[in-house]
């Protein structure tokens, strides 16, 4: 699969008929480096020292490399929810990304959670951050994404003693997700390998994602299950 061309964007460009999908997760899950893989070009900063990376939040779009219906993805790049001391700090920078949004009438299609599968704990639960993002989103365009996968990173070339361990995590992990109340979400679990194929067949599940309602849109209904 080859390399999709790609942009940084401002929210203001962004094209109505893309596919916005938000990568957000814990700081160093690989939020960034899934985005440089899927377009196959280091557009966004990846550090390897402990202090968290990305600050802002970054639009890239770029063509769909199968080009299956001409609309082009935006992937949405995240500081991870650990990434500042305060969350207030991190629910400023959300929300006001959000309401650009909101003011453009953007839809986002899908939420890609990244986690790393290297955790021995779930000592920061995926569900607390998603039901954080649920409330910034009600709060600001009115609804929540209804397509959300939870994208296992870090896999690596380990031994293969390591890779059965992990293994078990993920199934540990598919209950445990298998178990979410998700306030009428489609969601999924799958396994990010760090190559350009794996990102974009996780980008191609979201897509084939149904749920019998449209896309959200600003304004839309609410959703009212509660957790
Ligand atoms: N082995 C392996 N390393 C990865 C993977 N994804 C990211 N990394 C490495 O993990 C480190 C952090 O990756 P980033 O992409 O910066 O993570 P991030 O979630 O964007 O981090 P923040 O911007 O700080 O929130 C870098 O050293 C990456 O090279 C992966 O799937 N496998
Ligand atoms: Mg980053």
């Amino acid at each position: 699969m080859g390399a999709a061309i790609s942009r940084r964007l401002p929210v203001e460009s962004i094209d109505e008929n893309c596919y916005i999908i938000a990568v957000v997760g814990q700081t160093g899950a690989g939020k960034s480096t899934f985005i440089n893989t899927a377009v196959g070009n280091n557009i966004l900063a990846v550090s390897h020292g402990l202090k968290p990376d990305t600050r802002q939040v970054t639009c890239v779009e770029c063509y769909d490399p199968e080009s299956h219906d001409g609309r082009k993805v935006v992937f949405v790049d995240t500081p991870g929810f650990d990434s500042e001391k305060e969350e207030s700090v991190i629910e400023k920078k959300l929300k006001s990304w959000l309401r650009k949004v909101s003011s453009k009438k953007l839809k986002i299609f899908g939420i890609l959670y990244l986690h790393r599968i290297t955790d021995h704990k779930l000592s920061s639960p995926p569900i607390r951050h998603l039901t954080l993002l649920r409330t910034w989103c009600e709060e600001s365009i009115k609804g929540f994404p209804k397509r959300v996968i939870l994208v296992t990173t870090m896999w690596g070339k380990g031994k293969s003693a390591q890779q059965s361990v992990y293994e078990k995590r993920k199934e540990e992990l598919q209950k445990y997700w298998d178990g979410l109340p998700f306030w009428s979400v489609v969601s999924e679990i799958m396994r990010f390998d760090k190559t350009t194929e794996s990102a974009w067949k996780i980008v191609f599940t979201l897509r084939r994602m149904e749920n019998g309602t449209d896309d959200l849109r600003p304004g839309s209904e609410a959703i009212s299950n509660s957790i």
